[in-house]
């Protein structure tokens, strides 16, 4: 960074005219990137303060026989391509080339999916085909004889799959995310890819439409609706508890050491309605008085407090609702209460609920805690406690 800003002052400052230094070719090259997928835009900037030969006009480079910029690919090339100062006197000029692939069939249907061409003369909207493997190239001829030049990288991408929860409920919207650059064909639009979603209670399951979450970042998002009752529709994937839900996506860009023509099942899979693991831990639950002294023995019209201790086994903080109900020995609810909270990360806590017993007998106390009233999941087991009260 300090390079960055220092240079070029020095090289403003030595140069008299404004012409290009020949002896300290400064003109740093960045990439957006340094590995690009065969469809990418690519941003091209250049630090050249040697050029920026009208401060207070806007200066171009590249678009000059005698000091051209040349952008290339191992096959193809734009000559000449014109990069445009960002502002009157910045000395920074920039542009921006597409890459657009070649002839090849993404999704199986047997038609080639991209426009593969080269042509254009900057700042922007300039294409260039690319292979598979390849290297991109910029040269620019800063001055007679001197040539800077910057390569990244252009190759394919292994998709990733994930849904976006290990574990759902039944009847509950399920969203499933797929990652793969490749599959960003144009970056000036939204992209869509198919995805096939399956349970064990559907087998077949569905086939749907994932769309790219903007013009141009690769990831695209399919939301499914899982329904225990009805049967798979469009968005709709019938789904019991118990069942694994399955999600997948034929990547037909894969990188070497596969071939062109290889594809491959990228999958991921969840659980419905079962709760295998729990998040939340709760100790067993006791009685205390107001000062947080054990009471073993508690009595009538003696003020109470319900202890549940519990603990959050996660390492992401969790909201949690406690609910505490009593229940008197003929089954009747003499008392129900609930507290709202959130633990950090292994946080313990003891949560005091307050009860005044107004007669005798035998009671049972259950404490749950779940994530919300909205969303009633069970975040650990629930306790019973059986307590006399004389
Ligand atoms: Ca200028
Ligand atoms: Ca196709
Ligand atoms: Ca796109
Ligand atoms: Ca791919």
């Amino acid at each position: 960074m300090l390079a960055l800003l220092l240079i070029p002052m020095l090289v403003t400052g030595a140069l008299d005219g404004h012409q290009p230094d020949y002896y300290k070719p400064y003109a740093p090259i960045s990439f957006d990137k340094e590995t690009y997928s065969w469809t990418d835009k690519v941003h091209i900037t250049i630090v050249s303060p040697a050029w920026n030969s009208n401060e207070y006009g806007i200066d171009t480079i590249g678009d000059d026989s005698q000091f051209p910029i040349k952008i290339s690919t191992s096959s193809h090339n734009l000559s000449q391509y014109k990069l445009v100062e960002t502002s009157a006197n910045s000395g920074i000029f920039s542009g921006e080339v597409t890459l657009t692939g070649f002839s090849h069939d993404v999704d199986g249907d047997g038609k080639t999916d991209t426009n593969p061409r080269t042509g254009g003369s900057g700042p922007n909207g300039g294409f260039l085909e690319t292979k598979r493997d390849d290297g991109l190239t910029l040269s620019f001829e800063f001055a007679e004889g001197v040539v800077l030049t910057k390569s990244a990288h252009i190759s394919w991408n292994v998709g990733q799959i994930e849904f976006s929860k290990t574990n759902y409920l039944t009847d509950e919207q399920v969203i499933v995310k797929v990652i793969d650059p490749d599959m960003n064909l144009n970056p000036d639009a939204v992209d869509n890819i198919k995805i096939d979603a399956s349970s064990d209670s559907d087998v077949a399951g569905v086939n749907v439409v994932a769309t790219e979450t903007s013009d141009d970042s690769g990831i695209f998002e399919a939301t499914l609706r899982l329904s225990q009752n009805e049967q798979s529709n469009a968005n709709r994937l019938h789904a019991k508890s118990g069942d694994t839900i399955i999600a997948k996506y034929k990547d037909m860009t894969l990188p070497a050491p596969y071939s062109i023509d290889d594809e491959q099942d990228i999958s991921t899979n969840a659980s419905v309605g079962t709760f295998t693991e729990h998040s939340l831990l709760i100790d067993k639950i006791y009685l205390s008085d107001s000062l947080g002294k054990q009471i073993q023995q508690p009595h009538l019209n003696q003020k109470l407090q319900i202890i549940t201790p519990i603990q959050n086994t996660e390492l992401n903080p969790q909201n949690f609702i406690n609910i505490i109900q009593i229940t008197s020995d003929s089954g009747s609810v003499v008392s129900i209460s609930w507290i709202t909270g959130t633990l950090d990360k292994s946080q313990k806590f003891e949560i005091s609920q307050s009860w005044l017993p107004k007669q005798k007998g035998q009671y049972t106390i259950e404490a749950f805690v779940w994530k919300s009233f909205d969303d009633p999941r069970p975040l650990s087991k629930k306790q019973i406690q059986q307590i006399i009260v004389q």
